[in-house]
């Protein structure tokens, strides 16, 4: 599911969020399955409303990496630019803005999605600012990773999991109680991710949010050209060996 990001085909990018299972018929019957590798990023906000999607996906094509579909039920950003210029990109994505790790596991929300979009092959994580922001503990947060382990695994055994360390945010925003928390819950992660011998991205390390976000929070374009440029080594890896 690839579209130019161009205003006329809003219209067409609404109707596809709408009919997931229609577009993807017709995309199985242009393209085999067996061709694509499915990736999945999902998180909230900052998966869901920022570009670094964008220049993931562009910097895969330009690496002449095309048999790839991301996947999910929701479409967007509507426009990304990078240096001026639009880029083209897989709006496809499970990212939601305003959602916690703790409400995913407790509502079964990623089990309807991996089932929506089975096979997932691949599934990119950036969650849990919102359970910090929300004042969640880090340990009801790492349990929740570990239901959606399971649920992940329950999907499609072989699924490759690559899991983002959190990117920082500004003390200003939500108070420095709330930053620290990510902090504690970024260090929880990165051992979660050894003992679960899952893929790390650490996109925490060098982010810089008084340059890199819009607001304190959300990545910017070099926000989001950061986090493009440390999930793509993790990416190709597990592209490249799941081919
Ligand atoms: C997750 O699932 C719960 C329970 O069905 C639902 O209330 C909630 O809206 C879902 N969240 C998202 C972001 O889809
Ligand atoms: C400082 C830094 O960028 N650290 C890591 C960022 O993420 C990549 C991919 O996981 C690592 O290789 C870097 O060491």
């Amino acid at each position: 599911m690839k579209f130019t990001i161009l205003a006329p085909l809003c219209g067409l990018l609404s109707l596809t969020a709408a009919l997931p299972s229609q577009q993807r018929s017709v995309n199985n019957a242009v393209s085999p399955r067996a061709d694509k590798i499915r990736i999945m990023p999902m998180g909230a906000s900052i998966v869901e409303t920022t570009c670094w999607r964008a220049y993931l996906w562009q910097k895969l094509q330009n690496a002449g990496i095309t048999n790839i579909d991301f996947v999910g039920g929701q479409s967007g950003p509507a426009t990304c630019t990078l240096n001026g210029a639009p880029v083209s990109f897989d709006p496809n994505n499970e990212g939601h803005s305003g959602a916690r790790a703790t409400e995913y596991a407790a509502g079964g929300n990623l089990t309807r999605w991996l089932n929506a979009q089975k096979p997932v092959d691949i599934i990119m994580i950036h969650l849990g600012t919102n359970d910090m922001a929300s004042h969640y503990s880090v340990s009801d947060t790492i349990k929740a990773y570990d239901t959606l382990l399971s649920e992940m695994r329950a999907s499609n055994p072989a699924m490759k999991i690559i899991v983002s360390l959190l990117i920082p945010i500004d003390p200003k925003l939500f108070g420095q109680d709330v930053t620290d928390g990510i902090i504690a819950l970024n260090a929880a992660l990165r051992d979660w991710i050894a003992r679960n011998k899952v893929l790390l991205v650490d996109n925490y390390t060098g982010f810089d949010y008084s340059t890199m976000t819009i607001e304190g929070e959300h990545p910017n374009e070099k926000g989001s050209v950061f986090m493009a440029d440390h999930f793509y080594p993790v990416l190709k890896n597990a592209i490249e060996g799941g081919s």
